[in-house]
């Protein structure tokens, strides 16, 4: 452990004074990166920072993830201070290494970022109120707003296909197939539910293929725990983990803060009688999302709403069963059979939201 703790601190080294540190520890809820506050006391001041391991085996570029999140995050900074904000607590601000660089490699190959610690602000693993919901919509919509002139074309594809739910239905076939971990055989159910939507993983990249839908700057993670709330007002303050900020569709940013936040219970909940889309959450993500993204959405954009949180819910359903199928490679899991009781939440949230279906659109035709 004392051995952990002197690594970290020597990667720490790389961009803040070492004899600084007074304390380093674990943070956060994240599924993919690791992730560390540190503190740091210079002169009686105290600093905080937030230290990541990027995962290499889920993004194979790291560098080219840095590349993003520096061009993005000046991009909105400009737009923050132009429009009166502060842009340091309203994005993030990457923190050089000592020799100038935006993260530092360690002797496993590792790459390493450090950004400043946003202060006095609430991440919720999930919304405590109605309002707060509301507010980490309007927030997601405002970013989607504030990026809509980038250059979309000059951002890399840090994670190839990530919401191409149709290639992800190739992945999936083809996991199921291999059957590496030797389980497909107790799954059988959650497959055959997966294959028989094969229209509904083809619906967006088809209509995109056809000119039907935008391209946009998209976060494509768009889950509570990704952005930062105010403590005071609880107004969001600032939208993190941008690794996946990357061309994408409106309608998924809006569906997958959606299937995680308007749930009525966790993503890895064990009793599924527990799990269900509250329509009255739905329509409240519905009108903050709307209203955050200022006039920015097509109609046919909104129309699709309700399709963006169908798709984005199978597709990740998909993606728990074939990291389950190949032996959990890519999530992180804490107990056996983490990623399949994922999977099943997220299977029972579509056919919540097919009896739902209805009602979904009524609830969207509001606001258009
Ligand atoms: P992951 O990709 O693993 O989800 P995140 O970038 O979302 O990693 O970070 C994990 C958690 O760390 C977040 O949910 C949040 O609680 C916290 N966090 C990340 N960045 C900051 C920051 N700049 N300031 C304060 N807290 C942060
Ligand atoms: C991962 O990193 P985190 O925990 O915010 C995943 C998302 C999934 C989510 C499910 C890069 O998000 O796509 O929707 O888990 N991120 C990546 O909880 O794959
Ligand atoms: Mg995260």
């Amino acid at each position: 452990m004392k051995e952990v703790r002197e690594e970290l601190k020597k990667i720490a080294g790389c961009f803040l004074g070492e004899e600084s540190i007074t304390e380093l520890k674990a943070h956060g809820n994240g599924h993919i990166n690791d992730t560390f506050v540190i503190v740091c006391e210079e002169n009686g001041r105290e600093t905080r920072w937030i230290l990541q391991k990027i995962n290499k085996y889920v993004f194979p570029h790291p560098e080219q993830v840095m590349e993003n999140v520096l061009a993005v995050t000046s991009f909105l900074k400009n737009k923050i201070a132009a429009q009166g904000g502060d842009p340091d607590r309203e994005t993030l601000t990457v923190l050089e290494t000592k020799d100038g660089k935006a993260y530092c490699v360690d002797e496993n190959g590792d790459y390493w970022r450090c950004y400043n610690f946003i202060s006095d602000t609430l991440c919720f693993e999930a919304a405590e109120t109605t309002q707060d919901f509301y507010e980490a919509a309007v927030a997601f919509g405002k970013f989607q707003s504030l990026l809509a002139d980038y250059p979309a074309e000059t951002l890399h594809e840090t994670i190839a296909n990530f919401h191409n739910t149709k290639a992800r239905f190739a992945v999936f076939q083809e996991a199921v197939a291999k059957d590496t971990a030797k389980r497909a055989k107790s799954v059988q159910k959650e497959i055959q539910f997966i294959l028989d939507r094969e229209s509904v993983a083809n619906y967006f990249t088809d209509l995109l293929v056809q000119g039907e839908i935008p391209l946009r700057v998209t976060h494509n993670d768009t889950k509570i725990n990704n952005i930062l709330m105010d403590k005071e007002t609880r107004k969001g303050v600032c939208v993190i983990d941008l690794d996946t900020v990357m061309p994408g569709l409106a309608m998924h940013d809006f569906g997958d803060a959606v299937r995680f936040g308007a749930s009525t219970a966790a993503e890895d909940e064990l009793d599924l009688s527990k799990v269900s889309c509250d329509m009255e959450l739905f329509e409240v993500y519905t009108k903050g999302f709307i209203e955050g993204c200022e006039g920015r959405l097509t109609p046919k954009e909104i129309k699709l709403l309700p399709m963006g949180a169908k798709t984005i819910t199978l597709e990740l359903a998909m993606r728990f069963l074939t990291d389950y199928l190949n032996g959990d490679m890519y999530f992180k899991v804490h107990r056996e059979g983490h990623n399949l009781d994922r999977c099943r939440t997220q299977l029972k949230l579509v056919s919540d939201m097919e009896e739902k279906w209805d009602k979904m659109q009524e609830i969207v035709a509001k606001y258009m």
